[in-house]
């Protein structure tokens, strides 16, 4: 695939008004978000659970993309569509989850390196025969006492490099996700120094792996407080240390930031993605790419109940619709009373 295929992949997955579903969580991972709402984690519950997402009617409005777990790229709708075909109709690209999850980093007490390289030219070629158009590696980045370190975050910026330079020449963007872990007492001050001196060594890292930025985008956390510092950052002091550690470290040359909500409340994550835009001004499009804070109250008001779905679908679109309001930084309170 040329260097411009790729652009426009990229392109295609941040226009305006219109961000990417997160939906790849391995099985371990959507295990215990099936066990939050007392519902079994079986193959079939999964497809049904994905599949009421997916043909949520008018989601392809504010869906540019959706990430999707190696199983449910394989699975259909009941009526035999294949998922990466349904999505195809409606507009959406299909991407995939490629890395195998973080493992501990040996030597280096707290930390993990992501795994996956073995065989990634292989199962990423497979992967694009099967519809996916972009590739996903997640790489997290603990904080606390003396973390992480510099060997830390060398390996963990040098696996997505090498990632993402086997994702372009299959044929596929990669979405470089590299996630500074909010749990911890850390401050907002801190946060952002850790964002900063991750997001440099990545790009170092994908400029010496020889990596097109054009055909990228990058799945950043924002710059928060930790979860347990006694003061919490307000939403406008979110959005500026964000925006300013970003044009810090993020080449402009790559089309897109695409948020990861990692764990902040559904609204949260739309407030603080609107005041980013509102503050604008950047040399990227600002999208989100939320797994949890676009499924969260979709799931809750599903239930495991099919009887429910319609409700849940509604939930979704709303939730979609929020954050597509939030790309212009035209959220509104007001907004989330209609949802309601
Ligand atoms: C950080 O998690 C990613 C974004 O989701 P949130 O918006 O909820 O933070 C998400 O894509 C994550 O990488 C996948 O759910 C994969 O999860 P596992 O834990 O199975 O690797």
């Amino acid at each position: 695939m040329s260097t411009q295929e790729l652009e426009s992949i990229a392109q295609a997955l941040v226009p305006a008004g219109k961000g990417i579903l997160a939906a790849d969580e391995g099985t371990a991972t959507i295990k215990r978000r099936f066990d939050s709402i007392n519902v079994e984690s079986t193959e079939a519950n999964r497809r049904v659970y994905r599949e009421m997402l997916f043909t949520t009617p008018g989601t392809e409005e504010f869906i540019s993309g959706i990430i999707l777990f190696e199983e449910t790229l394989r699975q259909s709708t009941e009526g035999g569509t294949p998922f990466p075909e349904l999505l195809a109709s409606k507009g959406i690209i299909s991407g995939i989850k490629a890395d195998t999850g973080p493992h501990d980093l040996a030597g280096f007490p707290g930390e993990t390196v992501t795994e996956g390289l073995d065989g990634l030219r292989e199962r990423l070629t497979e992967y694009r025969e099967l519809g996916a158009k972009f590739g996903k590696w997640r790489a997290v980045i603990n904080v606390g006492d003396g973390l992480p370190t510099q060997s830390g975050i060398d390996a963990n910026a040098h696996a997505l490099a090498r990632y993402a330079a086997i994702c372009q020449e299959v044929g596929l963007v990669p979405i470089v996700e590299p996630e500074v872990f909010m749990e911890g007492t850390h401050t907002i001050e801190r946060c952002e120094e850790i964002t900063e001196a991750t997001l440099k060594r990545v790009y170092f890292e994908l400029h010496a792996h020889r990596v097109v930025l054009e055909g990228t985008l990058l799945k950043p956390s924002m710059v928060l407080s930790g979860t347990d510092c006694p003061v919490q950052a307000g939403v406008q002091e979110v959005a500026e240390a964000t925006v300013r550690c970003f044009r810090r470290a993020v080449p402009a040359a790559v089309p897109g930031v695409v948020f990861l909500s990692g764990g902040q409340s559904a609204k949260l994550a739309t407030e603080h993605l609107n005041a980013m835009n509102a503050i604008g001004n950047c040399p990227w499009e600002l999208s989100f790419s939320y797994g949890r804070a676009l499924q969260g109250p979709t799931l809750e008001a599903w239930g495991g109940k099919s009887a429910n779905a319609a409700k849940a679908q509604k939930i979704f679109y709303q939730r979609a619709k929020c954050n597509s309001a939030a790309r212009y930084g035209k959220y509104t309170q007001q907004m989330e009373a209609l949802a309601a």
